[in-house]
């Protein structure tokens, strides 16, 4: 049997051979073969890491249960030579499994949604270009949740002379 998942690609690291981030993603793309795949994106680092990020996201067909999948994208970040290091530190390549058309996954080593997801700009918008109306198992879609990260929220009175962000703050994570 055949699934469709939605897979979110980023990296902020250049590679020896394919260059700077948006190259590298541009080669995971083509041997990802992916039935819809969004733009590649500049997004500013959340985290730790000072690097701007390149982001991407892809929907794949295929017969992978979700741990082979997750077994198969984490040889392919290895391949692009992605080490263990700083969690949400520089990175060549990182490939999340996003949405799975079977709902939710869950065991020690996978969750599916991913468990941020909805809090992430960065995933969220490429991820609208090609799947706008996924609806996110527990939650709204794909599109209502990107509205609801980039709707403008009203200040406060007694947040007056603080500026409030809605967007890409690290107390999302
Ligand atoms: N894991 C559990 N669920 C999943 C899933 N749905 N997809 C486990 C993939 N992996 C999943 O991931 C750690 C472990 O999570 C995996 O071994 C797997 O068993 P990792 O990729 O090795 O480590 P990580 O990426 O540092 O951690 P994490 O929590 O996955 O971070 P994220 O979510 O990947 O975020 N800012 C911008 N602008 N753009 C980015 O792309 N990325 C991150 C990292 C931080 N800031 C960023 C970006
Ligand atoms: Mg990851």
């Amino acid at each position: 049997m055949s699934h469709l998942y939605a897979i979110g690609l980023g990296s902020n690291r250049p590679h020896g051979r394919y260059g700077v981030p948006a190259r590298i993603l541009d080669a995971v793309l083509k041997e990802l073969q992916p039935v819809a795949a969004s733009a590649i994106v500049e997004t500013a680092p959340i985290g730790p890491s000072l690097r701007m990020f390149a982001n991407a996201a892809a929907l794949i067909e295929t017969k992978l249960s979700p741990p082979e999948l997750l077994r198969h994208l984490k040889a392919i970040e290895r391949r692009f030579g992605r080490r263990r290091g700083q969690r949400w530190g520089a990175r060549v390549l990182d490939l999340d499994i996003l949405l799975w058309s079977g709902g939710r996954w869950s065991s020690a080593t996978l969750s599916v949604p991913h468990r941020h997801l909805t809090a992430r700009l960065f995933a969220l918008d490429p991820l609208s270009q090609i799947a706008p109306d996924w609806k996110i198992p527990g939650h709204g879609t794909v599109r209502q949740h990107l509205a609801r990260l980039t709707r403008p929220r009203p200040v406060h009175r007694s947040d007056r002379g603080r500026v409030r962000s809605s967007v890409g703050r690290a107390s999302d994570f």
